[in-house]
C-alpha cells in the first residue's frame, strides 16, 4: 500500500504548479536536483570530511565513504568555481541557521559581542533575535536603517565604536538595495572585529555578478542554496583559508554529525548549474523583473521600501492602505497568490501582523515570467487590495 504521504506531496506539487509564487526566499529547483537529493546517498553516514581536505583532519569515522568522499570533495571544488574564489569552502550545513552557528562559533564564544541587523528591520533570525541561540549565545547590538530604509553605515560606525563587537555581520533577508561590504569591512578593520557576510538570498546575484562580492572582504560568508541560487535546501560556509579548521571543527564536531550526502549532492548539481550562461542569464532577468515590478507598484501610488530594488526582491509598505501585512498575505492566498506578510523598517505593528509584505521575483522567473508577467500581477495584487480596503 502507498504511503498516504504521497497525497499530500502530489496535493503540494500541484499547489506549486498553479499558485503564483512570490516568496522571496524560495524558487523551483531542477529534476536533476530532485533526483540527487532523492537518491541512495541518503544512507550513507560519513561523518568527518574528505580525506584530501587541507585541514588537517583525521578523515571520516565510516568505513565505505570512496564515492562520497569523491562527491563531497567535487561539490567543495564546484562552490569555489561558481564564486571564482581560492576562499575554503565547508559544504555540510544542514542550513542556513546550522551554518551561521558554526560560523559564529569558529572564531567567537559564548558573551562576545556582535554587530547585525535586527530582524525587524530585515535582518535573519539567526543575527540576534531574543529568541534564537544567537541573541541568546552573544552580546548583541543592531546598527540601524534610515527613515527611507537604506542602512545608515555611519550608525553601522558609530555603534561599533561604542559596542567593540568581535563580528560584525552583513546580509538580510528582507533588504532590497546593495549592500557596501566594502564600507562594513573597513569598519570591521578599524574596530578589530572579524567581518562576516550572510549572502543567503543574494547569493546567486553575487554568483552572476548583478551584486558586488564580498569575497576578498569577508572573514567568514555563509549562504543558503535554495534561494536564488535555485538549489537545494541547505547551507553552505565560506572563509579565508587561515580560518579553515577552526571552520571545519565548528561544523564537524562542534555543531552537527554526520552530513547528508544526498544534499551535499543535490548541491553538487546545483553548484554545477550556477557555472551556466543560462543561469547568470536567469539571473539577469530576475533583477530586470523585480525593477519592473516594483516600478509597476510605484505607478499605482503604493510605497515600495527605499523607492525601489537592486536586488531580486522588494518590500512594500501598506501603512497608507490601513491594511495588515497579515490580512493582506491571507487574501491573496486565496487568489492564489502566495508571498509572505514583512514588517517594514521601523514597524509600529507585531511581527505577526506587520505593515508590509515582501515580494521576490526569483520563483516566477525560473517558470519564464519576464517583465510584463510581473507588471500584470503587481495589477493582481492591487486590485485585491483595493477590494479589501473597500470592505474595510
Ligand atoms: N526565513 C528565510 C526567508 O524567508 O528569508 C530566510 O532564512
Amino acid at each position: 500500500m502507498a504511503s498516504k504521504v504521497f497525497d499530500w506531496i502530489e496535493k503540494e506539487r500541484q499547489r506549486q504548479e498553479h499558485n503564483i509564487e512570490l516568496i522571496a526566499s524560495e524558487n523551483f529547483v531542477s529534476e536533476d536536483v530532485m533526483r540527487a537529493v532523492g537518491s541512495c546517498l541518503t544512507n550513507k553516514y560519513s561523518e568527518g570530511y574528505p580525506p584530501e581536505r587541507p585541514t588537517g583532519n583525521r578523515g571520516r569515522y565510516y568505513g565505505g565513504c570512496v564515492y562520497v568522499d569523491e562527491l563531497e570533495q567535487y561539490c567543495c571544488d564546484l562552490w569555489q568555481e561558481v564564486f571564482n574564489t581560492d576562499y575554503h569552502v565547508n559544504v555540510q550545513p544542514h542550513s542556513g541557521s546550522s551554518a551561521n552557528l558554526a560560523a559564529y562559533l569558529s572564531v567567537l564564544k559564548p558573551g562576545d559581542g556582535i554587530l547585525a541587523m535586527d530582524l525587524n528591520n530585515g535582518g535573519h533570525l539567526t543575527h540576534g533575535s531574543a529568541v534564537n541561540f544567537s541573541g541568546k549565545l552573544f552580546r548583541m547590538a543592531f546598527y540601524d536603517v534610515n527613515a527611507q530604509g537604506f542602512i545608515d553605515m555611519e550608525d553601522v560606525r558609530r555603534k561599533a565604536l561604542e559596542h567593540k563587537p568581535q563580528l560584525i555581520l552583513a546580509g538580510a533577508s528582507a533588504y532590497s538595495r546593495i549592500l557596501d561590504f566594502a564600507a562594513f569591512s573597513e569598519i570591521a578593520r578599524e574596530v578589530g572585529a572579524y567581518f562576516m557576510v550572510d549572502m543567503a538570498h543574494i547569493a546567486g546575484l553575487v554568483a552572476a555578478g548583478d551584486h558586488p562580492s564580498p569575497f576578498g572582504l569577508a572573514d567568514i560568508i555563509t549562504t543558503t542554496t535554495h534561494k536564488t541560487l535555485r538549489g537545494t535546501r541547505g547551507g553552505l560556509i565560506f572563509c579565508k583559508p587561515e580560518l579553515a579548521k577552526k571552520v571545519d571543527s565548528a561544523v564537524f564536531p562542534g555543531t552537527q554529525g554526520g552530513p547528508l550526502q544526498h544534499v551535499i549532492a543535490g548541491k553538487a548539481v546545483t553548484a554545477e548549474e550556477a557555472c551556466t550562461e543560462e543561469y547568470r542569464e536567469y539571473i539577469h532577468q530576475v533583477v530586470r523583473n523585480c525593477k519592473a515590478m516594483s516600478q509597476e507598484f510605484l505607478r499605482r501610488g503604493y510605497q515600495v521600501v527605499t523607492g525601489g530594488t537592486d536586488n531580486h526582491l522588494f518590500l512594500l509598505d501598506l501603512t497608507a492602505t490601513g491594511l495588515t501585512g497579515k490580512a493582506v498575505q491571507e487574501e491573496l492566498d486565496r487568489h492564489g497568490i502566495t508571498l509572505n506578510k514583512n514588517c517594514v523598517p521601523h514597524d509600529t505593528r507585531s511581527p505577526q501582523q506587520t505593515s508590509g509584505v515582501r515580494i521576490g521575483t526569483a520563483a516566477m522567473t525560473t517558470k519564464g515570467y519576464k517583465e510584463a508577467d510581473f507588471i500584470r500581477v503587481a495589477g493582481e495584487i492591487d486590485a485585491v487590495i483595493q477590494e479589501m480596503k473597500q470592505k474595510a
